[in-house]
């Protein structure tokens, strides 16, 4: 099968330093969210087929704000927000600075948005931290749905990847394995559009019913 094709929109709305700068929500809202340097923002670019449209960057912490971008894969398709939330964790920073992009992110998901996705990325190198133990038990009493992502996958043979996918499957409770995703080589990138249209579909679905 041939890859997709990149979003036929996908345009950056606004950044957000706090609820009040959250534009109004579209059909639904795909947001990305992990530790620093986990690769939320190269996820974002590669998954839509954008070279530069979310910034990466070696520095970790470098997204402070919440980045939000239109985004439609076809014309016919409605138009959805996916959000680049700021990381958290080790970014290197003072730990102010740290603190107020946490309450930025919880923020964020304490906010009623209809129809959101959340994706929590993890560097499949990782074992489940306190952090991420945190966000999922977080997204759980929220009730926001979500799916584990397993990043930087060209860093793992086939082999070793399996038992790091338990690991982090078990550390975190999670009824299915991570999706594993790599910004180098596309991979789990159509996973991550079929994603995006099963939350159009069900969308559309709301509507007629
Ligand atoms: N090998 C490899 N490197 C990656 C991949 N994804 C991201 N990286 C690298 O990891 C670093 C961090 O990537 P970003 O996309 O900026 O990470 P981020 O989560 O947005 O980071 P913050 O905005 O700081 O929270 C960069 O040096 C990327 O080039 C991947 O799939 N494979
Ligand atoms: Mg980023």
């Amino acid at each position: 099968m041939s890859p997709s094709p990149p979003a036929f929109l996908a345009d950056f709305v606004t950044s957000a330093a706090d609820s009040q700068g959250f534009p109004p929500p579209l059909a639904f809202e795909v947001a990305v969210l992990g530790r620093s340097n986990s690769g939320k923002s190269s996820l974002l670019n590669r998954w839509l087929g954008r070279k530069a449209l979310a910034r990466v960057s070696k520095t970790p912490g470098r997204t402070r704000l919440i980045n939000f971008f239109k985004v439609a894969w076809t014309k016919e398709e409605p138009p959805f927000y996916a959000a680049d939330l700021p990381g958290y964790g080790f970014a290197v920073a003072p730990k102010a600075m740290v603190a107020s992009w946490e309450a930025l992110v919880r923020a964020y998901l304490g906010v009623e948005r209809p129809n959101r996705l959340a994706l929590v990325l993890m560097d499949i190198r990782r074992e489940p931290q306190v952090e991420e133990i945190n966000l999922c038990q977080w997204l759980r009493d929220l009730a926001i749905t979500f799916r584990l992502v397993a990043t930087k996958g060209d860093k793992l043979s086939f082999g070793a990847r399996s038992r790091r996918l338990s690991l982090i499957q078990k550390g975190l409770g999670l009824a299915e394995p991570p999706l594993v995703f790599s910004s180098l080589t596309g991979e789990g990138r159509e996973e991550l559009i079929a994603l995006a249209r099963e939350m159009a579909r069900r969308d559309l679905e709301k509507q007629i019913l």
